[in-house]
């Protein structure tokens, strides 16, 4: 696609409710939204940094920084690009994969759109739906969080995700299974614990869980591979798969059993599928992460959800979990239990140009 220009949008998204995790809470979702302009039209994408470096290295005043000062220009000096040349484009800039992952998914969709082809169909999608779980932040007290996910057991969620720390932990997950019996269930640490923690994270291993997420470090891939001999419950990695390269040292070391991939994370969608590929042809089971996406980001994660290596449930929910109000004119629901892949022509949104501008705290456009 010939490119024109790239518009940088801040925006900020109030939460439903408060969600807490190991590293943090959140209120509101500071998101950068992407809108490629070329052509050919328009295509949107989302860089998914967080406010503070506490869940990766990246965080939204260095996305907006690196993208504006190096990772658009480059792009822009390139001229016309496909949407598989755009890594290989931006490869020379180490890291800052979220930034090129919502760079990239803005051409994508662009390019997907002029050619009137859906970004599932492009990605190899084999279903129309996809099983939506839920991730449950760190409520007051166990009871509030057994009246929680209730809340989205009635909703219909078909799988249970709770995070996790040090000290809300094992009461924590022993009061969900209580009160639920046998839902499908798994934690997410994001990182908080080390190795010395290994006997405590022992003790989850009573509750059947699908999966452990994260227990340790971004880099402890070899204590992961140390942990996961120690435990029953099979470790799955979100922060420490950066790559693909990450994702098969990390399953040549025996660091994962599982895989969370998020797009944003590992670079791209094409390094997501690249990913999944790899571990589909290990025998490893992948599931689609999430990052509070806006009806964006949430259209593109139904369809990678959709490929086939995706065996588990996915952080994949509707846009009512996070957002009364979403940008984008059609937001995701919940049908079912599931989440349906979008199948009109590039990511299948359209924005609603009210609830971009009224969300919009910033905004730079560069142009060729
Ligand atoms: O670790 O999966 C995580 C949100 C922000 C940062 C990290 C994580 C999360 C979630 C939410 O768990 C997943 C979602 O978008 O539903
Ligand atoms: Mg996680």
């Amino acid at each position: 696609v010939a490119l024109e220009g790239f518009e940088l949008r801040v925006l900020r998204l109030p939460l439903v409710s408060p969600f807490t995790t190991s590293f943090g809470t959140e209120t509101v979702r500071e998101v950068i939204v992407v809108r490629a302009m070329t052509a050919d039209g328009d295509g949107w994408g989302e860089i998914v940094t967080m406010p503070a470096p506490l869940y990766s290295s990246e965080y939204t005043r260095g996305a907006w920084d690196v993208a504006l000062r190096w990772l658009v220009p480059a792009l822009l000096d390139r001229g016309s690009l496909a949407p598989q040349e755009i890594a290989p484009a931006l490869a020379p800039f180490v890291g800052h994969r979220m930034v090129k992952a919502g760079l990239e998914l803005a051409v994508l969709d662009a390019a997907l759109r002029s050619e009137g082809r859906a970004l599932g169909e492009y990605l190899g999608a084999v279903r129309d739906r996809v099983p939506s779980g839920v991730s449950v932040g760190i409520q007051r007290d166990p009871g509030a969080l057994v009246e929680t996910v209730a809340g989205y057991l009635d909703d219909g969620y078909v799988r249970i995700k709770v995070k996790i720390k040090p000290g809300r932990d094992v009461g924590d997950t022993a009061a969900v299974r209580d009160a639920f019996g046998a839902i499908p269930l798994q934690v997410d640490a994001n990182s908080a614990y080390t190795l010395a923690d290994a006997d405590l994270l022992a003790e989850l291993d009573r509750f059947d869980l699908l999966l452990i997420e994260q227990p340790l470090q971004e880099d402890d891939l070899v204590d992961h591979a140390t942990l996961a001999r120690r435990l029953s419950t099979p470790v799955c990695l979100d922060e420490s798969i950066v790559s693909v390269k990450a994702a098969a040292d990390a399953l040549a070391l025996g660091a994962a059993s599982v895989v969370n991939i998020k797009a944003g994370r590992v670079g791209g969608y094409l390094e997501a599928v690249a990913i999944h590929d790899l571990c589909r042809d290990a025998g490893i089971p992948v599931w689609c992460g999430g990052m509070l996406e806006t009806g964006i980001g949430r259209a593109a994660n139904a369809a990678l959800a959709a490929l086939p290596g995706f065996t588990l449930p996915g952080d994949v929910s509707a846009s009512s979990r996070f957002y009364t109000r979403d940008i984008v004119t059609e937001p995701a629901v919940l049908e079912d239990g599931h989440v349906r892949v979008p199948t009109g022509h590039g990511l299948g949104i359209e924005i609603d140009p009210v609830a971009l501008e009224d969300f919009t705290v910033a905004r730079e456009t560069l142009t060729r």
